[in-house]
């Protein structure tokens, strides 16, 4: 455990708390304290760097997609297969924009990976990226329940997500697969020191713009 680490007993406090929405009228809000998320993020971070950057995992593991704001929809989604560690999950990104709770979704996940290192696997996706979600809608939903100095400490720990994950030597996973990493790294700021260029792909001179997921 590196020097960010959560004590067992807030951790779990916030997961409640975060989990009580269940039963909570649809859209209701979980407002965590500001020192609470940044705690989220620094020890969910020091995780990140302590793992590497393509993670070898083993099945069985759930993969899910793209959450994007919609809490309900991540809660149902545990709902259906297991809330954890009952069932081991990695969720391919794009976990912020677009929907209304961003917050409250990343939180969860973090918590997640945090409580569960070696069964919850989180990577990046395109929009765990200052510059598209700072347009997208997760820039404004900090700004708006917190501040954007809270965000800045969002961008930290997502330029430290993992990129991409290897099932059983088998199952390559990536956030909207390896057409979208081919022309390089579509994660600036990350503190990495190796290159994302995972080899796989080559680069594409002309092609179709990928479009924003
Ligand atoms: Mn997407």
């Amino acid at each position: 455990m590196g020097s960010a680490s959560i004590d067992p007993a807030i951790l779990d406090d916030i997961i409640c708390r975060l989990l009580e929405f269940k039963q909570a009228r649809p859209g209701k809000q979980v407002q965590l304290l500001e020192e609470e998320i940044r705690h989220l993020c620094t020890a969910a971070k020091d995780i990140f760097l302590q793992q590497p950057n393509l993670l070898e995992l083993e099945a069985p593991i759930k993969i899910c997609g793209d959450i994007h704001g919609q809490y309900s929809d991540l809660l149902r989604l545990f709902e259906y297969g297991g809330f954890p560690p009952s069932a081991n999950y990695l969720f391919l990104g794009d976990y912020v924009d677009r929907g209304k709770q961003s917050l409250e979704t990343i939180c969860l996940l973090l918590a997640y990976k945090i409580k569960f290192p070696e069964n919850f696997f989180l990577l990046r996706g395109n929009h765990e990226c200052a510059s598209i979600n700072r347009i997208y809608g997760f820039y404004d939903e900090c700004k708006r329940r917190f501040n954007v100095r809270l965000w800045k400490t969002f961008t930290d720990c997502f330029n430290c997500l993992p990129v991409a994950a290897v099932i059983d030597d088998k199952i390559l996973c990536m956030c909207h697969g390896p057409r979208a990493h081919a022309r390089g790294c579509c994660h600036p700021g990350c503190p990495r020191s190796h290159s994302h260029d995972l080899g796989l792909v080559k680069p594409i001179e002309a092609g179709p713009t990928l479009g924003e997921c």
